[in-house]
């Protein structure tokens, strides 16, 4: 089966084919197996029993593994242990505009951020905030996460949630400030999925221009994607901050290319097998895919608004 996304040509998918992640993965997977081949060997070969003629003999030496060394991870642009700013829908597209699969569609309500973790070991994610270029109050989106451990490839997505009852809520599958999810969200990519509730229409992200700001748990600004006319974020002297502009978008998220790639438009994204009758959307929450960390799968599609 192909990649889901990847004929409708999904920036997850983009720079590495299905097949090419899965031969990634399956690289991964094979060189563990032939150490753990080996480790047993080792054991066994160590293990003291009646020698018989044969086992007499020194041991043939084995040569070292022909499987191919795994591609090395994509570099981050933030320093372990931050999670990563990936995709942004601030212009909730007029039509087809559900992006939190309540079954409405709210201006500020359906608007994301999406998170991931990059590295190569766990990261926790409590403590961390996101706000926009609002000040504190009323107006501003901010939301700031409950404890979490986010394991390599792992994707966190954070609803605006106002006026929204998404599906999951009742069963503990979307989290919130004071509680995180119970389990991963299989209509979002398998992602940890959060509501924000902010609380008006106001405390939303600006089409024309603002930015999402990620604080790290001592508040230390780690990493901003601004867009539109917003001007950058003020920012302590010689403090060192991943800045990012973000290209203006209307009616569409705008993602990462890559993990190492910059920020760009949506490209129109349907999940395999839902037919060309299915509508294309114009953003994935909670999907996106790191060769070499992500499990293909256990990435269910994303279904996006019917
Ligand atoms: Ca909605
Ligand atoms: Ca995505």
């Amino acid at each position: 089966m192909a990649a889901r996304g990847d004929r409708e040509g999904n920036p997850n998918r983009s720079n590495v084919s299905g097949a090419g992640v899965r031969a990634l993965l399956r690289g991964r997977t094979i060189v563990y197996p032939d150490d753990m081949g080996w480790m047993l060997l080792s054991l066994m070969l160590s293990v003291p029993g009646r020698p018989t003629s044969e086992e007499a003999q020194p041991p043939t030496p084995v040569p070292p593994s022909t499987a191919p060394a795994p591609d090395p991870l994509p570099k981050s642009p933030v320093a372990f242990p931050h999670p990563l700013l990936t995709e942004i829908l601030f212009s909730v597209p007029t039509k087809n505009g559900d992006a939190n699969l309540d079954g409405e569609r709210q201006t500020a309500g359906d608007e994301f951020v999406e998170l991931i973790n990059p590295h190569d070991k766990p990261i926790k994610i409590g403590g961390y905030t996101l706000h926009d270029a609002a000040k504190p109050g009323k107006s501003q989106f901010r939301f700031t996460f409950p404890a979490l451990t986010l394991e390599p490839g792992q994707v966190v997505v954070v609803f605006n949630g106002h006026e929204s009852k998404i599906k999951g809520e009742q069963e503990g599958t979307i989290g919130d400030a004071a509680t995180p999810p119970r389990r991963q969200h299989p209509e979002f990519g398998n992602a940890w999925t959060f509501t924000a509730r902010a609380p008006s229409t106001r405390a939303g992200l600006a089409n024309g221009g603002d930015y999402v700001m990620l604080l790290d748990p001592r508040d230390v600004p780690v990493q901003c994607v601004i867009w539109g006319e917003a001007e950058d974020p003020k920012l302590p002297v010689g403090h060192r901050c991943l800045l990012e502009r973000g290209p203006d978008a209307e009616g569409v998220s705008i993602q990462r290319r890559s993990v190492e790639g910059q920020f760009a438009e949506h490209p129109p994204f349907r999940a395999e097998g839902l037919g060309t009758d299915s509508p294309l959307m114009p953003y994935s929450p909670g999907v996106f895919v790191v060769p070499g960390l992500t499990r293909l799968e256990d990435l269910p599609p994303y279904r996006g608004a019917r």
